[in-house]
């Protein structure tokens, strides 16, 4: 290639911002708009904030091991949104969207067996670096309209879904913008991200009538938040703590009105995958259209705040011990924990999950849990005349040539999700029981590409990081 071509190149090469500005811009402009529409989410997030300076200052520990993973740095941008879908194309068209901020497809969650008629994905960064930089995810679902059993409903459903739609003409363009030209310049970043976080506003009129969003909301009230909007808006936006029990009894004691009982595993020393709890939603005023053309009062309860710990990812097998453990908790009380048999609930799942391992060790040698590797300084002084491999490594770690940090959960609980949506919509709604099967072929092809396969990232991310010990001690 001759010079002046380079230059000329040059000239027409536009700059433009990585993923993770984009999202870590979007994550602020939401947790903005978010405060301003709800205010205790403001509350909270201070709340959060103050716990985790506390804990951070009190315990060298697990400040010591946040930065070794680089989790530090994320945890005062760390949050986690959800948004509800109505119909195949919008998933679509949300995917590629996400994708200009670098969030792609992890997993497939099906909620219909516990009771919500919806199936769902998390869209996040899938890179460790990237995740760090800016660790914004939404938990994605998408209405299944073929578990609402009434025809004559479905068909109204369809109906009213038909012709909405929830990206602004601008959103759209930039996404093609994006496709073609495979990114975007910061003029045109700051566009994208307003125009994007209109799609996840909040609107005070409903699109239906007041009847009909009673007959939706009979047939169950994520049916009525989902189909008398004129968009998904935004249902939640969640911090990161670092000790949730105290996040729960200081929302107690500052009366905001905390859900029953935390979600996933109980309190341990050594945290595994992630324990969640909320306030419950708000009642918010909705104006419904009338047949005269005029505006009826009424209200709508969907948007809340909630609060996550995340501990260390499981592998398999350590996945089947919890969810044995869970399900033997939860078949003894009866189900879901409810208010009155929650102080019991608790107490069994702690003596339930007196089996599971809680040290570090023991839950690496028995491999129940993902870690990363580092090397230590006494690796220097490793004789260089041999090479190392994956079957030297347990050795090394033994003699303390490489430690491990727990490597975080950065996913979802289906069963904790069920809870989440459970204590948000009502008790009768989560006793609902969905027949059929889960459809992961249909949300994927709704979705235009398959998920990501969630076991087999923290698999391979675990590989990588022994890879690069292995690569840094051969040198
Ligand atoms: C989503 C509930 C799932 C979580 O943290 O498990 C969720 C919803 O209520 O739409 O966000
Ligand atoms: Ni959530």
């Amino acid at each position: 290639m001759s010079s002046k071509s380079i230059v000329e190149e040059c000239h027409t090469v536009k700059a433009f911002v990585s993923p993770e500005y984009i999202r870590s811009r979007f994550s602020k402009v939401m947790s903005d708009m978010y405060k301003d529409e709800v205010p205790l989410y403001g509350e909270l997030l201070d709340l959060v904030h103050d716990i985790n300076e506390k804990v951070l200052s009190d315990s060298n520990e697990i400040k010591e091991q946040l930065s070794r993973t680089g989790e530090v740095s994320r945890l005062n941008m760390e949050r986690h949104g959800a948004i509800r879908l109505g119909k195949p194309e919008e998933l679509f068209t949300m995917r590629r969207l996400f994708k200009v901020m670098g969030m792609y497809p992890v997993g497939y969650y099906d909620l219909a067996t516990a009771g919500v008629p919806v199936h769902a994905t998390a869209f996040r960064a899938i890179d460790n670096t990237a995740l760090n930089q800016a660790p914004f995810r939404v938990f994605t679902s998408l209405l299944r309209l073929d578990l609402i059993d009434d025809d004559q409903l479905r068909s109204n459903v369809e109906s009213i879904l038909e012709n909405r739609q929830i990206f602004t003409e601008k959103a759209l363009k930039l996404i093609d913008k994006f496709e073609k030209e495979g990114g975007l310049t910061i003029e045109d970043t700051e566009t994208f991200v307003r125009e994007a976080s209109e799609t996840f506003r909040w609107h005070e009129s409903a699109t239906v009538d007041y009847n009909m969003y009673q007959t939706l909301l009979n047939q169950h009230r994520l049916i009525a938040d989902v189909v008398a909007f004129k968009g998904p808006h935004i249902n939640h936006l969640t911090p990161r703590t670092l000790d949730i029990d105290t996040v729960q009894a200081s929302m107690e004691a500052r009366n905001i009105p905390a859900k029953d009982t935390i979600e996933g595993p109980p309190a341990r020393k050594c945290p595994i995958l992630l324990r969640q709890t909320s306030f419950k939603a708000l009642t918010e005023k909705v104006a419904f259209k009338n047949s005269t053309g005029n505006e009826e009062m009424g209200e709508h309860k969907a948007r809340f705040g909630e609060i996550e710990q995340r501990g260390v990812a499981l592998t398999q097998k350590g996945q089947d011990l919890y969810n044995e453990l869970l399900s033997k908790t939860r078949r003894a009380i009866g189900g879901s924990p409810t208010a009155e048999n929650s102080t019991e609930y608790n107490k069994l799942l702690k003596d339930n999950f007196k089996v599971f391992p809680d040290n570090y060790d023991e839950l690496h040698s028995q491999e129940l849990a993902y870690f990363h590797y580092f090397i230590t300084e006494k690796a220097n002084s490793l004789p260089k005349d041999k090479l190392y491999t994956k079957l030297d490594v347990n050795q090394l770690l033994e003699k303390g040539y490489l430690i491990i940090e727990p490597m975080v959960y950065e996913d979802f609980l289906p069963v904790s999700a069920a809870g989440i949506f459970a204590s948000n919509l009502g008790t009768d709604d989560a006793k609902r029981k969905y027949e059929g099967t889960s459809n992961q072929s249909l949300f994927e092809k709704d979705l235009g590409e398959p998920v990501y396969r969630l076991m087999q990232w923290y698999e391979d991310m675990q590989e990588e990081t022994i890879e690069k010990c292995l690569a840094l001690i051969n040198v």
